[in-house]
């Protein structure tokens, strides 16, 4: 049989699909899906609005997973519902793109409903193509949260229950409730009549991203007629009798016209100006870190802190990482909440380096500063075979079984006897810290005292004595 081509291929496709593994002339769609119909619709129209070359679709988890296969432009693949997220990252670095988030209602109206209503709300220029086909198409035909009452899908086979799976989700009608959005509708790719509708639709929402109006969505009811196991003719019929009354057809909000294009967020990128932002050190700095040198730390210095909450062990993490910091080092803080915070252990995992950070998680670490029993029966163990340990000796008894270099420091005694203070303990296992493990300057300790506890001078004053007094232990210990 001789094929006779009536309308060409629209030009945003490839004219060969050469990433198809196997058959490189036609999609992977079933015949009638209705994802076909609307990729022909996109790639027709990125071309004829000039938006070809910084457009990116965004290719969801769900059965047009490989949109990337056919689109003749910037694609994306990212995991289940992630889609406005990503979208928002791409237009937020480089505002002059325009992304089409394309997503199915599994991936949508399911898992990934939060991200896309927040989206939605934050008003990211972006154009979300919801493609509403009543099922899980790819996995099998599952119920999804657009299936309608009393509809018989895999995990529905006696119909959808509204007692026990609720009322089918009213995406668009949600959408366009929020004051953001500028551009809401839902469209049926059906009838001939139906798809000059959509495409009309479509090209809108593209129109209006291009023009940085904001957030557009089109939602498309369309068939998966495998899944419905209906002929492409039944289906389209299912749709227009069943489906549309349940969702109808509609342009719920239109309101471009009366907003200016956005303005791109700017980045605060600059590192000067993060770190006087922050932390004004030209005002409150009574050293000059920029003249300290470098410490030569080889490789990565990972830290855990760890004690009860209450203890300050976060703000100790936060003390390492920004002494570190101010001399020039990478830093990373990682704090760990959860109910451990309740009595049990809060702790931090720090990583100072010269070069990038891999990962801020501290598993294996080089120094554990411990504060309180159960931390060291946790994390001692994980500590590297070179690894030094600084200890609370007043809060912990501890037998060192595998004889790791260990500094037992009377934290608690200190703070409360001689400073005046038990919550000063952390600043005297800093003090003991910067002794023992001498990689950061005395002075980038001070200054990040200084910043940390702005504007409170008595405070600082304390802890500036608990530091000393932290020093004076471990100069003590390392002696003897
Ligand atoms: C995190 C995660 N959870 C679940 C899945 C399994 N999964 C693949 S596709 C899909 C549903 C897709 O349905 P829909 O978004 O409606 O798209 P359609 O296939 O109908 O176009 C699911 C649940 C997955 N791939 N990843
Ligand atoms: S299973 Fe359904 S959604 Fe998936 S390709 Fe086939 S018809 Fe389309």
């Amino acid at each position: 049989m001789t094929k006779k081509i009536l309308f060409g291929k629209p030009k945003g496709f490839f004219d060969v699909y050469d990433r198809r593994p196997g058959i490189k002339d036609s999609t992977h769609y079933c015949p009638g899906c209705g994802h076909g119909i609307l990729h022909k619709l996109i790639a027709e129209a990125v071309v004829d609005l000039g938006m070809q070359d910084d457009t990116i679709f965004i290719c969801p988890v769900g059965c047009s997973v490989f949109g990337y296969y056919y689109f003749d432009m910037a694609s994306i693949s990212v995991p289940h519902g992630r889609a406005p997220a990503v979208a928002t990252g791409l237009v937020r670095a480089n505002p002059d793109c325009h992304v089409i988030s394309y997503q199915g209602d599994g991936d949508l109206g399911a898992i990934g409903f939060n991200e896309f209503i927040q989206a939605a709300n934050r008003g990211e220029n972006i154009a979300v193509f919801f493609v509403n086909n009543g099922v899980y198409g790819m996995t099998g035909g599952q119920l999804a949260p657009t299936t309608l009452p009393g509809q018989k899908t895999l995990t529905s086979p006696y119909g959808r229950s509204v007692e026990t799976e609720g009322y089918p989700l009213k995406v668009s009608e949600m959408v366009a409730a929020l004051d953001s959005p500028v551009y809401v509708e839902r469209v049926a790719l059906t009838s001939p009549k139906n798809i000059r509708a959509g495409r009309q639709a479509l090209r809108k929402a593209l129109t209006y991203m291009k023009e940085k109006k904001g957030f557009s969505m089109v939602e498309f009811l369309v068939g998966c007629p495998v899944n419905l196991k209906k002929s492409t003719k039944d289906t389209d019929e299912w749709i227009e009798n069943s489906v549309i009354p349940y969702f109808p057809l509609k342009c719920f909000k239109d309101i471009a016209a009366e907003r200016k294009p956005k303005q791109s967020a700017v980045g605060i990128y600059d590192k000067l100006k993060v770190k006087n932002s922050l932390l004004e050190t030209e005002k409150i700095h009574p050293f000059d870190e920029s003249k300290v040198p470098v410490p030569a730390i080889e490789g990565e210095l990972r830290i855990k802190c760890a004690g009860f909450g209450g203890q300050g062990i976060l703000s100790l993490g936060m003390l390492i990482a920004e002494a570190g910091h101010l001399q020039n080092l990478k830093a990373s803080w990682l704090p760990s909440y959860g109910p451990e915070m309740r009595g049990g252990t809060a702790n931090c995992s720090v990583v100072l380096s010269r070069e990038s950070i891999g990962s801020p998680i501290v598993k294996e670490s080089d120094v554990l500063i411990a504060m309180n029993q159960p931390s060291i029966d946790r994390f001692s163990a994980d500590l590297s075979g070179e690894g030094l340990l600084i200890y609370d000796s007043v809060n912990i008894k501890f037998d060192n079984p595998l004889k790791r270099k260990a500094y037992a420091i009377d934290a608690s005694l200190i703070a409360k006897d001689t400073i005046g203070d038990v919550r000063c303990a952390n600043s005297v296992m800093l003090g003991a810290f910067c002794e023992i493990v001498a990689a950061i300057g005395e002075k980038s300790f001070i200054n990040s005292i200084y910043n940390n506890f702005q504007g409170k001078e008595k405070v600082i004053e304390m802890n500036l004595r608990a530091f000393e007094e932290g020093r004076k232990s471990a100069r003590k210990l390392m002696q003897s």
